[in-house]
């Protein structure tokens, strides 16, 4: 029932106004599934190929979709492994991983709707997990995402004490509603970075206090706990050349930089820091997390590019304590399982993360509770966002 007949591909807008790939599965009995590829720019050096969504969709149609024509849905491995043996390469530079994860969640939604049951069931068996996603929600960002804004890529507000999914969503979105007001008392203007975080001209010292203030008036209203946390996205910051961490006309050495992020993650008692480090420094990550690692989470997002291997290398060195899991940085969801799984095994807290240039697809909610993860990174507002935030409230009330 869920043999594949068609697989077409077609060139969509993201929500930077860029070209992504769509690809829409249909099986024979009428099985129909549809995925986007969401896009980087702060991309890891060992990530999965993107190729321009043209090329991306050109290259699939000669050389996976008829390999893909006639494969089950329902067997994601199966659909998976096509796509592999399709492209050749270990990155996707063949076909894209545009393409690639594109179809691998359209057949996984096709299978699904075959089915009848929702994705998230279809991808983690019958049984729902007792706990939700906390999710992670970005109020304030610079970086890649956003110049001259802080230096820091992400703060992320953390809703750890929320008692349900929906209450820990409007807490996220009434942070980033806070952060506003903050940043107004101070007469500091803010426009919105590529994920609709507030992107204010400040230094990351005051963020900090902007941040800091916004958790504690909305806990003040919520009554239940608000930590915040951090994607520092610091292979961005390293410079190899100058061998420190650049943030503006001041640097930091490797050593300094560690000193640097132990003494924020005790200040404000951060419940999260994503690649506080160079991806190709996993010793400097081990360093950090056996200081800091038993009272908040040191994430590994360009440091793993959710791949199994760099991910058995990291965890051989004590580099993090848990993985962001984002599809389209291996290409599959096969693959994206593996790197799950793996994390499980070995005590790594996973976190499932869209991307900064997102679409209406929402798959990641579904693997976020499929899995059983313990976050998601999805952003606060902005409608690209909240297409997975509400899917989440939906599946909490199982009205998906
Ligand atoms: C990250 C992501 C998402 P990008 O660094 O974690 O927030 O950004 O998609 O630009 O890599
Ligand atoms: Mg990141």
């Amino acid at each position: 029932m869920t043999r594949i007949t068609s697989v077409s591909l077609r060139r969509v807008l993201d929500s930077r106004g860029n070209a992504t790939v769509e690809a829409d599965v249909l099986t024979e009995s009428g099985g129909f599934g549809r995925g986007a590829a969401p896009s980087g720019a702060s991309t890891g050096e060992y990530e999965a190929i993107e190729l321009p969504a043209s090329e991306s969709i050109a290259k699939a149609r000669e050389h996976a979709v008829p390999r893909l024509e006639g494969v089950y849905a329902g067997d994601q491995r199966a659909v998976d492994n096509a796509l592999r043996a399709a492209d050749g390469t270990d990155d996707f530079s063949a076909i894209g991983a545009n393409s690639a994860v594109a179809v691998s969640m359209a057949a996984a939604k096709a299978a699904a709707d075959v089915l009848g049951a929702p994705l998230y069931q279809h991808l983690g068996g019958a049984f729902r997990g007792e706990n939700f996603p906390v999710p992670l929600g970005n109020v304030v960002g610079g970086g890649e995402h956003a110049k001259e804004a802080t230096h820091i890529q992400e703060f992320l507000a953390a809703p750890v004490g929320a008692p349900s999914v929906s209450e820990a969503v409007f807490a996220n979105a009434a942070v980033h509603a806070a952060v506003a007001d903050v940043l107004d008392e101070r007469g500091v203007p803010a426009a919105k970075g590529d994920e609709g975080a507030w992107a204010p001209p400040i230094s990351d010292a005051e963020a900090f206090e902007v941040v800091d203030e916004a958790v504690d008036r909305v806990e003040d209203d919520v009554g239940f706990e608000i930590r915040f946390g951090l994607d520092m996205a610091a292979a961005e910051l390293y410079d190899d050349d100058r061998e420190a961490y650049v943030y503006g006309d001041e640097t930091k050495s490797a050593d300094e930089q560690i000193e640097y992020v132990a003494g924020l993650v005790d200040e404000y008692d951060l419940a999260y820091v994503e690649d506080p480090l160079d991806e190709n420094d996993y010793e400097a990550f081990a360093t950090l997390t056996d200081r800091v690692g038993d009272r908040t989470l040191i994430c590994g997002d360009d440091l793993f590019v959710t791949n199994v291997e760099r991910l058995e290398d990291g965890i051989d060195a004590g580099a993090a304590n848990s993985i962001l899991i984002k599809p389209n940085q291996i290409g599959t969801l096969s693959d994206a399982f593996d790197a799950v799984e793996l994390a499980a095994r070995n005590g790594y807290e996973t976190v499932i993360s869209h991307r900064s240039g997102e679409t209406e697809d929402t798959t990641i909610a579904h693997l976020a509770v499929a899995t059983d993860a313990g976050y998601i990174k999805t952003g606060t507002v902005g409608g690209e966002r909240t297409a997975k935030l509400n899917e989440l409230v939906r599946i909490a009330d199982d009205a998906v």
